[in-house]
């Protein structure tokens, strides 16, 4: 049997997913042009960061390059999803807790794991699942989970097919084309709600994100993220084309070395919707779910740099709080001054992770610092595939609607999370870790 490698089959997904998506969100498209215009300036007037790029080989990704999020009401879905990704060769990375933030869902990321996967199409998906555990009304709950149980997300076919990818290690080229069309299905966006009007009030009222979860026959994608090379253009540029941010970017502040990951979001349209009546007709509604959104990635940082960029995020949040003269930018660039902002610092101190590329004969010198002052080997910075739970919050924040103020607990479940996965999440940390070494084995070995 000729078999299709998954990260054919997530290529031509993630273009479906794109194209449907900008057919039901137009300001998605706008978008990504400017993102694109933005992107080959940037490129044109930094040959630097052009030849670091293309060095990690990371250079032709970027045009593709998308995330997305989803939201999942009950464990089999999340379980079935899990599944869903692995055929595409995306895994579950990292684990979420929200709930600390006032939003009642854990989540994970769906994304390929090896070095060379990711730069053919490093597609992720940001996927939460909701937890009705949360919730005080103990009536809401059980006519939450009986609605959801009603409900099947994925298409008869999609399911075969996964079974099929199973069974046989793989699918063929045929199968992976159907695959792709009936995936989709499970993330289109359905007007007609599978709830009353009164009960999609009382589900709002609990909470916004409850509503969008348990109210619709499936977990529609409700955004897709292009990844720009300047942020902060994009930012300034969004209102010229008629789209208007969210206020701040989440993540670090504007640096020399980018870190991690900053974002910015655009809010969500109201959408009209179908309800049903108390006599199973529909009536017109109104619902906000999908938004846009950009990101920038920066180097991913060890677990040492992690925690300093940890602590200078809650640091500068508590500096803008206290300090009324300084907006929340100022506090952040203030804060962020004792960050190491090149690359020889961030590398020697083990702040960040780098990739080594040989420029010349390596020979018998093992000292990198030796090798890289000489010219002999270049470290470039590894990409952070990954999320920022404080960003998230601040994202979905902003799409739900503002200053949507529970406090919930704080009250990680990974556990729960992972039972319903049906697997464990992996450590990101131990991904970027073994890229940097893989690189000095070949570095070093070759
Ligand atoms: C997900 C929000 C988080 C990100 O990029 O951090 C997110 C959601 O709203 O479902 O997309
Ligand atoms: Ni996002």
């Amino acid at each position: 049997m000729n078999l299709v490698s998954p990260d054919e089959t997530r290529v031509q997904f993630s273009r479906a997913m794109s194209e449907m998506y900008g057919n039901e969100v137009p300001a998605y498209n706008i978008l990504l042009n400017m993102v694109s215009d933005i992107n080959k300036q940037t490129l044109d007037s930094h040959p630097d960061l052009k030849k670091q790029l293309d060095c990690a080989n990371n250079l032709e990704r970027i045009t593709e390059e998308r995330h997305g999020a989803i939201r999942l009401g009950k464990p089999e879905e999340l379980h079935t999803m899990r599944r869903l990704f692995a055929v595409m060769g995306m895994y579950p990375v990292s684990y979420y807790d929200l709930s600390v933030a006032g939003i009642p869902v854990h989540s994970t990321a769906f994304r390929p794991i090896e070095r060379d996967r990711l730069s053919i199409n490093p597609f992720r998906v940001f996927t939460s699942l909701l937890r009705l555990d949360l919730l005080d009304d103990e009536q809401l709950r059980i006519d939450s989970e009986e609605i959801l149980a009603k409900r099947d997300i994925f298409t008869p076919r999609a399911r075969d097919l996964i079974e099929r990818f199973e069974q046989n290690g793989g699918l063929t080229a045929e199968e992976s084309t159907i695959f792709v069309q009936e995936a989709l299905e499970t993330f289109r966006w359905h007007s007609e709600a599978t709830v009353t009007g009164d009960m999609y009030q009382r589900l709002h009222d609990a909470h916004r994100l409850v509503a969008d979860v348990v109210s619709f026959k499936g977990p529609h994608i409700n955004h897709l993220t292009p990844r720009t090379l300047d942020i902060d253009t994009v930012q300034v540029s969004m209102p010229k084309h008629g789209i208007n941010p969210k206020p701040t970017v989440e993540g670090p502040p504007p640096r020399k070395c980018p870190i991690l990951l900053r974002q910015t979001s655009f809010k969500a349209l109201e959408e009209p919707v179908k309800f049903l009546d108390d006599d199973n007709n529909f009536i017109d509604g109104k619902h906000t779910a999908r938004f846009g959104e950009i990101e920038q990635r920066g180097v991913a940082l060890t677990r040492k740099g992690r925690q300093l960029y940890d602590e200078l995020l809650h640091e500068a949040r508590e500096l803008a709080q206290k300090d009324a003269e300084l907006s929340y930018e100022q506090a952040l660039e203030k804060i962020f001054d004792s960050f190491p902002d090149d690359w020889e610092t961030l590398r020697k101190e083990k702040l960040a992770f780098f990739e080594y590329h040989a420029n010349g004969t390596v020979g018998d010198e093992r000292d990198l610092d030796v090798l890289i002052a000489a010219g002999t080997v270049i470290a470039t910075p590894v990409v952070y595939e990954d999320f920022l739970p404080v960003s998230a919050a601040g994202i979905f924040q902003s799409n739900l609607g503002g200053e949507e103020g529970q406090n919930f607990a704080a009250n990680a479940n990974q556990a729960a999370f992972e039972k319903a996965l049906g697997a464990t999440v992996t450590d990101e940390f131990e991904l970027y870790q073994t890229i940097e070494q893989d690189s000095l084995k070949r570095l070093f070995n070759s």
